[in-house]
């Protein structure tokens, strides 16, 4: 139901009124399939997961055309294994390298073998960065896409066998302790001009829970602590400017636990500033 809240939301309204042309694919669902067993009886929905993973790429084959710039929206956090190896394999394709901005209270890099609550929406980082363990289950990734091209913020919820992961692949984690420290500007910033540098294409992932709940409410893993109304809006204004961002994911947002819409009209805000909503008709800082 999280797209049709952010229809009904207005956003299509909200990017038209950019200036932006709209086309609305609809609704995809992929077929639910046999269901899969797994050596760690915890996890479930195997089979959808790799069916959504294979669907995604042929949507992803239809939407990632010209200088269209796709929004997939969730549904929940597995629908990135599934766009980010299209994007990237697009990416590649075009002699670039795909770039991933994680903005979430937890990094998703478990693994089929160290997931505890066997949720899928808390593996597909894992999957992506080509992570062991994904072989026979999933569609096979072409090459999987460089740890050291994922910059993830917002975090704040850490399993031990997600710090280990982190450790190992070297991503760049600015956690809220981070954030509240030196701010959300700095670490932003420098991405970006890597992101610029290496001329990438660069996808934005955007976990609804990477909020704080108290204005976002309409998530089922909330956590305390997440991104502030203007943290979360300086991060699009900035990803504007900065005129990199080629896609974008908007997940677990779940509308029977809104409050007459309000997380879902903050999400539609949020995005209409990564697509040009200025408080002012001039950039605050030129980038
Ligand atoms: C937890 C929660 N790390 C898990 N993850 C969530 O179930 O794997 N990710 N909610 O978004
Ligand atoms: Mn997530
Ligand atoms: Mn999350
Ligand atoms: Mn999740």
């Amino acid at each position: 139901m999280g797209p049709d809240a952010l229809r009904t939301a207005g956003i299509v309204d909200a990017l038209s009124e950019l200036g932006h042309r709209v086309e609305d694919l609809g609704n995809f669902h992929a077929a639910a399939g046999e269901s899969k067993s797994h050596a760690n009886a915890t996890v479930h929905h195997l089979a959808s997961y790799a069916a959504l993973i294979a669907m995604l790429g042929d949507v992803c084959e239809v939407s990632l055309v010209g200088d269209h710039l796709p929004i997939f929206m969730g549904g929940d956090h597995s629908i990135a294994a599934g766009t980010l190896p299209a994007i990237a394999r697009r990416a590649r394709r075009e002699g670039r390298e795909p770039f991933v901005l994680w903005l979430d209270a937890h990094p998703d890099l478990h693994t089929l073998d160290s997931t505890k609550s066997g949720n899928l929406h808390g593996t597909p980082v894992a999957y992506v960065t080509g992570a062991p363990g994904f072989e026979g289950a999933v569609p096979a990734l072409d090459e999987p896409i460089r740890p050291d091209n994922i910059c993830m913020m917002g975090i704040r919820s850490v399993d031990p066998a997600e710090r280990l992961r982190i450790v190992e692949t070297g991503i760049m984690v600015h956690d809220m302790r981070a954030i509240d420290e030196f701010g959300i500007a700095a670490p932003l910033r420098s991405f970006l001009d890597r992101v610029r540098a290496a001329d990438g294409r660069l996808h934005v992932s955007f976990d609804v829970d990477f909020l704080d709940p108290e204005i976002a409410p309409a998530v089922g893993t909330t956590v305390p602590g997440g991104a502030t109304f203007r943290e979360a809006h300086l991060v699009m204004e900035m990803l504007h400017d900065s005129g990199l961002v080629s896609s974008l994911d908007i997940v677990e947002l779940n509308p029977f636990l809104d409050e007459r819409g309000r997380t879902a009209k903050l999400i539609v805000d949020l995005v209409a500033s990564l697509f040009g909503r200025q408080v002012l008709d001039r950039r605050t800082r030129s980038y």
